[in-house]
């Protein structure tokens, strides 16, 4: 940090009360004693917003720009004060004022920018850029009303917007505006920055882009809005509903505007710093998120030749070495594909530059499965990607596997020297030191303060494996979190929990592949056990939280099964001393913050090879949790660091899934049809019981998918996934054992930090100073 701007700092940082009177008596003409808890929440954010303005920017020679249609940061206040480094201070002079912190972080509304892992991984990155003290900035959209809000009405899923902006927020608003052409319109754009503060570091920017002629009034009823209204509807919602044509060309239109802004973004930087484009790869990176953010690679080779006089060569040649691509699934659905006519439509521009990239491909390579442009005349946004960017990265070692030696095989084959891992981090800082203080604390105490600033010191805490004060610390601290939920939910759910219970949790997007319906199918299991008088020598608690896509029939199906299994189980007498079922509203990262630290038992069930690497694995384990889960995504690498006694895997393993996929040769029904168990639990769906409380039109869909389709294999692991869970919470009865895999687990969770993965990426990809 620069001595100016340490000095000016250190000012603020000692006078830190005498600010926030400052700012009270300014803005509200009162004592901060005197602010409402909202109020003070504006001081805060004032005061928050001061110190960003003081730290150190960087700005390094060589920047990375992270491109991504999400980035789920959750609420900042709390976190930018921990990073600040003034969060106990002003904790304590609230509370001199009579306030608490915790009820003053409840007034700020959580950004809706993002949807799941994937936009959170990317706000947990802009967090490790600015503390490893890299140069790097977030380019994204600033979505009015983001992804939808999740309301329970009649036990189904109903959306509605989520006006989360409010007049004074950490949006600033900047003079930067481009315009932005369509095939048939144009629109112009508004930057407005966030500050990304870098824990005990400096600050690097999120640009979010939105359009100045935004009318927010355009939406009705619900989430429903006129979808060809482009220059009204442009930045209002993250994934409108792309189940029509229209929805497909806004999803188009919104892609193009993000890396339009983004392209003349970095382009203008690169001319105020005067450097010679001809050199982009050495001063910009560009990290494409998933395909989304792909059309940036057409884009920018189209000016360089239209505006930049760059032979096409040139253009291609220097745009190619300073994009790289992360892949985050495979799964086809996710792996976009355009039809070129869409694309002619929206942006015709960038259609004669898509055709000369595939013309170059087509003259090089034979093999139709790595052409761009395919016989169908649709457009594979990976396979721009992957031919005209310098570097791909899958995001667990398992995943990246696959890429290589199945999905992208006929890719890897040409390039093998462009894949790489780089296995997924969270950062701790929020994860661990701002939605766990008594933890963070403890473990301070315990074994220093080094894990704050690197998480490999975690490892110290295994000196202490035989230590009982240690173990019970830790087992009191997670009797403490869970009493805090079982508080909130009863406030926010109206359900009683017993603290006591075992707290088994699942929370993610919802999609069959996470295989909520199996953990569903084990509930129904023990409530049937529970009836036939077998009940469970402690209760047990089953936590769920996620939101479907708006136009996934079977994902809204399974959200009903789970409110209907809650209302049954909770309300039925003879059952619900035992267990209680709790699918929580609206999930969203402030949530994620409450869940994780109580959590016992961590669902990481995916159908193995289809998760990519999951995250909530790790936040979970850090936060002292034990992994139920298959051999999938990064569970693989938690496995290898806490070995098998601390962790319990089952399941069918990835090379087998991929081989029932080559053949086709699964069929659920055989596995309904050979055991009890499974065909008791699947009928039970239609049963009586469910069809009094929920509706038969999506019970029956549920029933007949599991039945006679059942794309994600959720019965060939339902009995081996009984199995294991009957261990798993068996096991919990062993205190001894149960301390000590949850203290492996916290020590082991160092290299989950994305402080490691983002010194990977610059160490492999970015090659920033
Ligand atoms: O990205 C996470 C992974 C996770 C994967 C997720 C993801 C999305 O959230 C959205 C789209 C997509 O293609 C992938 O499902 O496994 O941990 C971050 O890499």
């Amino acid at each position: 940090m620069s001595k100016h701007t340490n000095m000016q700092r250190d000012v603020l940082v000692l006078n830190l009360e005498e600010q926030l009177e400052g700012i009270a008596e300014e803005k509200y003409g009162k004592s901060l004693k005197e602010c409402t808890d909202r109020e003070t929440y504006f001081v805060l954010l004032d005061m928050t917003t001061r110190l960003m303005n003081v730290a150190e920017v960087y700005n390094g020679e060589k920047k990375v720009y992270y491109i991504s249609m999400e980035f789920l940061i959750g609420k900042l206040l709390s976190n930018n004060l921990i990073n600040l480094r003034v969060y106990d201070r002003v904790k304590a002079i609230l509370e001199k004022n009579g306030k608490d912190l915790a009820v003053i972080e409840e007034c700020e509304p959580e950004p809706s920018l993002g949807n799941g892992g994937l936009g959170r991984l990317a706000a947990c990155f802009l967090d490790s850029i600015a503390t490893l003290g890299l140069a790097g900035e977030g380019i994204g959209l600033n979505y009015h009303f983001g992804l939808f809000k999740q309301v329970f009405k009649d036990h189904l899923q109903n959306a509605e917007k989520n006006d989360w902006i409010e007049e004074q927020s950490w949006l600033e608003k900047t003079d930067t505006t481009f315009e932005v052409s369509f095939g048939d319109k144009k629109v112009v754009s508004r930057l407005y920055n966030m500050d990304v503060v870098g824990y005990d570091t400096g600050v690097n920017k999120l640009r979010l882009f939105d359009i100045e002629s935004i009318d927010e009034s355009l939406v009705k009823k619900g989430i429903d809005f006129d979808k060809t209204k482009i220059d009204k509807n442009l930045t209002l919602f993250l994934y409108p509903d792309d189940s029509d044509e229209a929805g497909n060309l806004l999803r188009i239109y919104q892609e193009y505007f993000l890396v339009s802004n983004a392209a003349q973004l970095i382009l203008r930087e690169q001319k105020e710093r005067q450097y010679d484009l001809h050199e982009l790869n050495n001063h910009a990176v560009i990290q494409i998120n998933d395909t989304h953010p792909t059309m940036i690679i057409p884009e920018l080779i189209r000016i360089l030749v239209e505006e930049k006089a760059f032979s096409m060569d040139d253009a291609i040649d220097v745009v190619s070495k300073t994009c790289a691509y992360t892949n985050h699934t495979i799964l086809a659905e996710a792996l976009e594909t355009w039809p070129l006519k869409y694309l002619e439509k929206v942006v015709p521009q960038l259609v004669p530059y898509i055709k000369e990239l595939d013309k170059r491909v087509r003259a090089k390579y034979k093999n139709p499965k790595v052409q761009i442009i395919d016989k169908d005349k649709k457009v594979h946004m990976a396979f721009i990607d992957i031919h005209y960017g310098f570097s791909i990265n899958g995001v667990a070692a398992i995943h990246t596997d696959i890429l290589k030696d199945s999905e992208l095989n006929d890719f890897y084959k040409i390039y093998p020297e462009k894949f790489n891992n780089k296995t997924n981090g969270i950062t701790f800082r929020r994860w661990l030191l701002s939605c766990n203080h008594p933890l963070a604390d403890f473990l301070s105490q315990t074994i220093g303060d080094g894990f704050k600033k690197d998480a490999n010191k975690l490892e110290k805490l295994l000196d202490h494996i035989n230590d009982e004060e240690v173990l019970d610390q830790l087992e009191a601290i997670k009797m403490g979190k869970k009493k805090e939920l079982v508080d909130y939910l009863k406030k926010h759910e109206n359900v009683e929990v017993d603290p006591d219970s075992i707290f088994d949790i699942q929370v993610k997007r919802l999609h069959e592949y996470k295989r909520q319906q199996m953990n569903a199918l084990y509930i129904i299991h023990k409530y049937l056990e529970i009836k036939g008088g077998k009940k469970p020598s402690r209760p047990l608690t089953f936590i769920f939280g996620a939101k479907a896509a708006p136009a996934y029939v079977i994902a809204k199906d399974i959200i009903h099964l789970l409110l209907v299994l809650q209302e049954i189980v909770n309300n039925d007498p003879d059952v619900n001393k035992y267990m209680k079922v709790i699918m929580v509203e609206n999930y969203n990262v402030s949530y994620a913050e409450k869940l994780i630290p109580a959590c016992d038992v961590s669902e990481q069930i995916s159908l193995a090879s289809k998760e990519a690497s999951g995250t909530s694995n790790m936040k979970f384990m850090l936060n002292g949790a034990v992994t139920l889960g298959t051999d999938d995504g990064a569970n693989v690498e938690i496995h290898e660091l806490v070995g098998d006694d601390n962790i319990y895997i089952f399941g069918v393993k990835a090379d087998e899934v991929i081989e029932h996929y080559k053949k086709a040769d699964y069929v659920s029904k055989d596995y309904y049809k050979k055991s009890k168990v499974i065909k008791e639990a699947v009928d039970f769906i239609v049963s009586k019981e469910c069809l009094k409380v929920g509706h038969k039109e999506n019970l029956e869909r549920l029933y007949n998918e599991l039945l006679n389709k059942d794309w994600f294999m959720t019965l060939i692991d339902l009995e081996s996934y009984i199995a294991k869970k009957d261990e798993i919470f068996a096991d919990y009865e062993k205190r001894d054992k149960w301390k000590k895999m949850m203290l492996t687990n916290i020590a082991k969770a160092g290299y989950f930090s994305s402080d490691r993965t983002i010194a990977e990426y610059n160490r492999d990809i970015w090659h920033l100073n």
